[in-house]
């Protein structure tokens, strides 16, 4: 399952959007701080397509994708602002990160510790993942020199740290810089904080529209990065509500299919993950496969008989079997297609595999 960090200032809403993706109700509070051990929880990816589907497939049972999301908490002091020294090994540890980012006004939760400029906080934390990365690759860097000076062998690996080194010293975050195949692999024990996908959240408020300040978020971060505008707290209440007040609540506001859904489908996507389903009377499943994973590796995800036994996918998209009503009905209108083993599989197709052990 892909592991991401939540991470921001304090008292921005980090604690907040967790509750929401999580459903966990872990404790929040107008103070800075709240949190003193990390939350951990599994999200379940909110995916309406998924739960449309169900009912028209009248399926008994939903599954839906999930990541594991971490909620650390933010230590004060010592010359940092976000992130507590003794939380970079597990941040390390996680695959993506999720920058939350205040932009909400409101008296009554102080943000002396964060401010309410979005670019500004992007600027902060930035610099401090670059600043966390500098001191392990400084480090790395010295003792790869001297092992490349008795070993020939390990000149390329200390020239990769070396590389790396020098631009982290100019505060520049690794994934702003292109880094072949080899580098990247003489990097990944040290884990960069700056090489991980990051996915920038500005929490808006429930009034705010925060289209400007996302867009200059945007031209903050390393470009290709993602940045969602949303209101935690919104966020929250939408997600203690039943599924369709919740949709009819997202519908009132003009949100689709609501910013978590968002958010975590951006997270996915700078993953490099998609979703793929299958349908049945029995379950609606969602399923995660890496992008460019093929019809064949997509079916060992389902069941490794089914990888073993392949013989041909039959696939339509999840919006054709919603429209005709079910997956018998979008076979009948001719909107299923059969596929070999080497298909490329897309977000949001429905695959039913043919095979035989
Ligand atoms: N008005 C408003 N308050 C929010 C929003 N999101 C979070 N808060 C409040 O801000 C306070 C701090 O939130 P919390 O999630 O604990 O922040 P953390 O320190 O980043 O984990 C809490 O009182 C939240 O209810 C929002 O979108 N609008
Ligand atoms: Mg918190």
């Amino acid at each position: 399952m892909a592991g991401v960090a939540i991470l921001g200032l304090p008292n921005v809403g980090k604690t907040t959007l967790f509750n929401a993706l999580t459903g966990l109700g872990a404790a929040t509070a107008p103070h800075p701080f709240s949190t003193a051990e990390p939350n951990l929880g599994v999200a379940r990816v909110p995916d309406a397509g998924l739960d449309r589907a169900a009912e028209v497939e009248g399926s008994r049972k939903i599954v839906h994708a999930q990541i594991e999301l971490l909620d650390l908490p933010t230590v004060a002091g010592e010359g940092h602002s976000g992130l507590a020294p003794r939380f970079l090994a597990r941040l390390r540890e996680e695959e993506a990160l999720a920058v939350v980012l205040r932009a909400f006004e409101d008296p009554s939760v102080p943000s002396d510790e964060s401010g309410t400029d979005p670019v500004e906080q992007a600027e902060t934390l930035l610099l401090e993942l670059t600043v966390a990365d500098a001191e392990v690759f400084a480090r790395r860097s010295e003792r790869a020199a001297k092992e490349a000076s008795a070993d020939a062998g390990k000149k390329r690996f200390a020239a990769a740290v070396a590389k790396a080194s020098g631009v982290l010293e100019e505060g520049t975050p690794l994934r702003a810089v292109s880094w072949t195949d080899e580098e990247r692999s003489a990097f990944r024990d040290l884990a960069p904080l700056t090489l991980k996908p990051a996915v920038w959240v500005v929490n808006a408020g429930e009034d705010g529209d925060g289209a400007g300040a996302a867009e200059r978020v945007a031209e903050t971060v390393p470009a290709g990065d993602t940045v969602v505008t949303l209101s935690a707290r919104l966020e929250e209440e939408a997600a203690e509500l039943d599924p369709a007040d919740r949709a009819e609540l997202y519908e009132g506001l003009g949100l689709g299919e609501g910013a978590l859904a968002t958010m975590v489908r951006a997270t996915y996507d700078a993953l490099g993950l998609l979703s793929f389903y299958t349908l049945g009377p029995k379950e609606a499943h969602a399923w995660t496969v890496r992008q460019g994973a093929t019809a064949r590796e997509a079916a060992g995800k389902i069941h490794s008989d089914l990888e073993r036994g392949f013989i041909r996918a039959e696939i339509a998209t999840l919006d054709e079997v919603i429209a005709s009503g079910g997956w018998d009905a979008c076979k009948a209108a001719g909107c299923v297609r059969v596929e070999g083993k080497d298909y490329v599989v897309a977000e949001r197709d429905v695959v039913l595999v043919r095979f035989s052990v």
